[in-house]
């Protein structure tokens, strides 16, 4: 157990005091609902001196500052209490009264402050920065409804607001460090003088480090409005129309991605990462000056970190309070800026890269332009390999001007680090080579093994004692168990024990190979070539094929408004009504869609899986992080050569990974083909067949043209290359089958994948970036490096 740093905790005397304090009710009649709120109450007391400590113990340090407009964090209580070591505290204290913590941390809202990977991994980030001891803070935006909460209706998503704000257990409001946002207004005289204001309300929560010595912030700005009562038009009558301006400025947060189809949405979007970006750059130079430091020392105490495009306008923020706020001469206040910035580039998808239109920046943000301006220009003249404009065509290009103005840009995997060279920064890269550097994401273990999987963590204690959460790779001297039965069975044992945990909270059936597939619903990520196989497997069993027996596990949110991918969802669990009621076939082959897809549930979800499927496109997922949590768990990966798959496969070996598709480069080459698909569909009989059930209704005998757009899609234009890897991805699938027949085979294989995937630890990743972008080293005395 992590050395306990905290106030000796009496856990056992302080819980009811608490409940009684903040609730007013007795422990005998306590819902988990109150005892939650007595826990966070307890808990936010055990974390302050150590929060307290840290942000002295930082003074004058250099300080990574994580700009993102997603933290896809997760519950927070039972990864608190685990770092903090008082995990088991909690749990005895709260048994006296009969209560189970389990239920208790259910009761904390699951914070749908992301939408998948980039914001998860943003959350890994701050849990890795503050156990290695590195002064930190996450900054990013307290949405209201967060993304929004799936539920399904006859197989369709419906989309609701999620409303978690009324149990945020941890947070504590900081009045002293709002921030004042404009927006609009004109130019004069190189000075901005806005036309609109917003309050940036900070939200701190904490996030302490395993061992509980050291802590980081993650800083959440709330909206609210400048002027927010207008009691001259109150009393006027207009009673409503007084309270306008707070309605306006709470509209900014209400949600993560506002629909953008409409020119409000655009608007909001962009008011949505200005806010973030002001808001956490003021910071940034308050803090630093606070400390007694000056602008031209800035790039010594602030690493600031781009999380995407999305915080991008970070960059002429700091230009621009350095320039025109602090009187340095712009071409120095840029090459401060710089030298602070750092940009991580999450997705080569032309869609993804975000591209505003000039004419709603010059309106929302006219001295900014302005500084882009003189910042491309400057660019221009000083690059004689001209590799083009941040503002081109009407618009200006986000990541362009990430790139420009960083002094490192980097990829999340060596593949998808080396297309960023060759493909959509080739240009920029040219001039200036070595700016980009590769840093292969990661995921904490603390969360992702230790937290998620008790049992194989325990497994895992009694082979090497605690240590190994904070040096994962040492999971590989137990190596030798490989050849030992006895601990595989141990193993699966473990892996049987989640599925019935599963089966508890999600009603799965057990005794199936738990085939898993949760990610964001999306064309490159394929759940539709998973179906086409699925179908095919149904029709083979139907035929008399004999095939492992499988369960088929989807979950994931599709944009509300991406109708294809909702189409997909729609396909889905039409295909498993059909399917899970088939007498032939049902002992064999399920099908289950489990909606409102979060941390949550992923947590519930990898422990449980047998297979983990990774089959996007090659050439689209950056990395993906699902991939390492379901390796680190014990589920081999069925999976293209995309992404981080490719390092997974080097680090587990490439007998215990099931490969299949187009390398990146095979692919680029197949879509130049005009009939790709249509070659596909002639050579493969089951594809056709499959392609033609989902075509003609066969799920939707109600509605016969329900999923033709859907097969149709695939038939004519294909951009995802499903029907081309289809075979492939049928082959590789039915060596799952005969690997999974073989017991022994199938737990070595599993055990491979979870004692040789340490190395994906986000605390690795974090110490890359500390190296090779931001130059940050841990307090002394702290951390393991
Ligand atoms: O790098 C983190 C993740 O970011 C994404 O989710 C993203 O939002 N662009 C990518 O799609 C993932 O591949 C990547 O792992």
């Amino acid at each position: 157990m992590p050395k306990d740093t905290v106030a000796a905790a009496d856990l056992g005397r302080d819980l009811p005091r608490r409940l009684m304090a903040e609730r007013g009710v007795a422990p005998e009649e306590a819902p988990p609902g109150a005892w939650a709120v007595a826990l966070g109450s307890v808990l936010r007391e055990r974390i302050g001196p150590v929060w307290v400590d840290a942000r002295r113990g930082a003074r004058g340090a250099k300080h990574v500052s994580y700009l993102s407009m997603e933290f896809l964090v997760g519950r927070l209580m039972g990864d608190a209490l685990r770092n903090l070591g008082l995990f088991d505290e909690a749990e005895e204290a709260l048994a006296v009264h009969g209560v189970r913590l389990a239920d208790v941390l259910a009761e904390e809202p699951d914070p749908a402050l992301g939408n998948g990977g980039l914001g998860r991994l943003a959350a890994c980030f701050l849990e890795s920065l503050a156990s290695l001891g590195v002064p930190a803070f996450g900054y990013g935006l307290r949405y209201e409804h967060g993304l929004f909460a799936q539920s399904l209706e006859g197989g369709r998503q419906v989309e609701r607001a999620d409303h978690w704000l009324h149990a945020d257990m941890l947070s504590v409001r900081r009045p002293a460090r709002d921030v004042t946002v404009g927006f609009a207004g004109h130019v004069a005289n190189g000075a901005w003088h806005p036309s609109e204001f917003v309050d940036a309300r900070a939200h701190d929560v904490p996030v302490p480090g395993w061992g509980g010595e050291w802590c980081a912030t993650l800083r959440l700005w709330q909206p609210a409005a400048h002027e927010p009562f207008d009691l001259q038009q109150f009393n006027a009558g207009d009673h409503v129309g007084a309270q306008e301006g707070e309605a306006r400025a709470r509209a900014l947060a209400r949600v993560l991605y506002p629909e953008d189809g409409h020119e409000a949405g655009q608007a909001l979007r962009l008011k949505q990462e200005y806010l973030l970006c002001a808001a956490s750059v003021a910071d940034v130079l308050r803090r630093h000056e606070a400390a007694g430091g000056t602008s031209a020392d800035l790039p010594d105490r602030a690493a600031i970190q781009m999380n995407d495009t999305h915080p991008a306008l970070a960059a002429p923020e700091l230009v621009r309070l350095l320039a025109d706020e602090r009187g340095v001469e712009m071409g120095e206040a840029i090459r401060i800026a710089r030298a602070c910035l750092g940009y991580t580039n999450h997705t080569l998808l032309p869609e993804a890269l975000e591209a505003w239109p000039e004419g709603l920046m010059w309106h929302l943000l006219p001295r900014h332009m302005q500084i882009i301006c003189e910042i491309d220009a400057r660019h221009y003249a000083e690059t004689p390999q001209r590799p083009g404009s941040v503002i081109d065509h009407g618009v200006v290009r986000m990541g362009d001007l990430a790139f420009v103005m960083s002094h490192r840009v980097n990829g999340v995997s060596a593949l998808h680090t080396d297309l960023m060279k060759r493909t959509v920064f080739e240009g920029l890269h040219r001039a200036h080579p070595g700016r980009i550097v590769n840093q292969t994401n990661g995921v904490t273990p603390r969360r992702w093994l230790r937290g998620c999987n008790p049992g194989l963590a325990a497994l895992y204690d009694e082979a090497l004692g605690p240590g190994w959460v904070m040096e994962p790779e040492r999971l590989r001297e137990l190596e030798p168990m490989l050849d030992d039965a006895g601990w595989l069975d141990r193993f699966m044992e473990v892996k049987r024990a989640n599925q019935a945990r599963l089966a508890g909270a999600c009603g799965t059936p057990t005794g199936f190979m738990h085939d898993v597939h949760v990610k964001r619903i999306h064309e490159y990520k394929r759940q539709h070539l998973n179906l086409l196989e699925t179908i095919a497997l149904w029709q083979d069993l139907r035929d008399g094929g004999e095939h492992a027996p499988r369960l088929k596990i989807f979950a994931g949110k599709a944009a509300p408004g991406y109708a294809l991918a909702k189409e997909i969802i729609r396909a889905i669990n039409d295909v498993a009504a059909v399917v899970n009621a088939d007498p032939a076939t049902r002992d064999r082959l399920r099908v289950a869609f489990l909606p409102d897809y979060d941390v949550s549930l992923a947590e519930l979800l990898i422990p449980a899986a047998d297979l983990s499927e990774q089959i996007s496109t090659a050439g689209k997922e950056a990395s993906g992080t699902g991939n390492m949590k379901f390796a680190l768990n014990g589920a081999p990966t069925v999976g293209t050569l995309d992404g981080a798959n490719v390092e997974i496969r080097e680090h587990v070996g490439a007998e215990n990974f099931f490969l299949f598709g187009l390398t990146a480069e095979e692919a680029m080459k197949r879509r130049a083909l005009p009939d790709h698909a249509a070659r596909a569909i002639v050579v493969s009989h089951r594809l056709e067949r499959a392609l033609d059930a989902l075509q003609r209704g066969a799920f939707s005998p109600g509605e016969p043209a329900r999923h033709a757009s859907l097969a149709a899609d695939i038939r004519r234009s294909d951009h995802f290359l499903v029907a081309s890897d289809f075979d492939d991805y049928w082959r590789a699938q039915r060596e799952v089958d005969a690997a999974f027949a073989d017991p022994a085979r199938w737990a070595r294989m599993a055990v491979a994948n979870a004692l040789r995937s340490g190395w994906f630890s986000s605390d690795r990743t974090i110490r890359g970036y500390m190296d090779e972008v931001w130059n940050v080293a841990p307090v002394p005395g702290l951390g393991s490096r």
